[in-house]
């Protein structure tokens, strides 16, 4: 038996619709975040990386939700729904998008929610420093990593209905979650990533994973 152990407003939703999609059956452990935003004890002494998403299946435990995605695909897709055959140009796309979501697309994103939350918390005179410090991450990192991530995605959302071609496969799982956070940001126009982010969250697998694990706010 899959049991998820799954965090509010997190990546964890990544794991959650794809196990949706997959139509197999698991448990769902829920935990809420802490009042500063963190997982709470329960979750950080049910795994050794204390995070979310964290999957059990009889013997295997696994964090990081890529790798989770990975062997989901690899294990319970066995006629290849989400992915496309191995050593096709179409799969060299969706193991580059898989990859980027974590590795391009999350940094940014998390750097600009870190400054904000220092922005909104550093007592006076401090704040002055930190609002210093921040607003030359986010000219020299954020703003210059959102946009060229955003150009890409909507190169490729340009040419195709999922990420890596007509396909829905395991890239599109990984990347939704970061997209969302990107479009909640409201800086961007990109008429690509919107599109296929509605056609994400209208799926009905997607849906039920809303229902199950609550709706998911985006951090901004
Ligand atoms: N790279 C990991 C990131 C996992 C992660 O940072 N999860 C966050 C939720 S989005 C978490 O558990 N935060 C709670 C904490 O750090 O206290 C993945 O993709 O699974």
């Amino acid at each position: 038996m899959i049991t998820l152990h799954y965090l509010n407003d997190s990546r964890a939703i990544r794991v959650l619709w794809m196990l949706e999609e997959l139509g197999v059956e698991y448990e769902l452990k829920k935990y809420q975040r802490t009042k500063e935003m963190g997982a709470p004890k329960a979750l950080r002494e049910a795994n050794d990386t204390g995070k979310s998403p964290f999957l059990i299946d009889g013997e295997v435990k696994l964090a990081e939700s890529g790798s989770i995605i990975e062997y989901l695909q690899q294990k319970y897709d066995t006629e290849n729904q989400f992915s496309y055959e191995r050593g096709s140009s179409e799969w060299v796309d969706q193991v580059f998008w898989t990859h980027f979501a974590e590795a391009s697309l999350m940094p940014p994103l998390v750097v600009a929610l870190i400054f904000n939350m220092i922005d909104g918390k550093a007592p006076f005179p401090v704040t002055l420093l930190t609002k210093k410090i921040g607003d030359q991450v986010r000219s020299r990192f954020v703003t210059p990593s959102l946009k060229a991530n955003a150009d890409l995605l909507e190169e490729a959302l340009g040419k195709h209905e999922w990420i890596a071609g007509s396909q829905l496969t395991i890239a599109d799982f990984q990347l939704a979650y970061g997209a969302q956070a990107m479009l909640g940001r409201g800086k961007l126009d990109l008429p690509n990533l919107k599109r296929w982010v509605k056609q994400v969250e209208n799926r009905p697998a997607y849906l039920r994973a809303i229902e199950k694990g609550g709706k998911v706010s985006m951090p901004r």
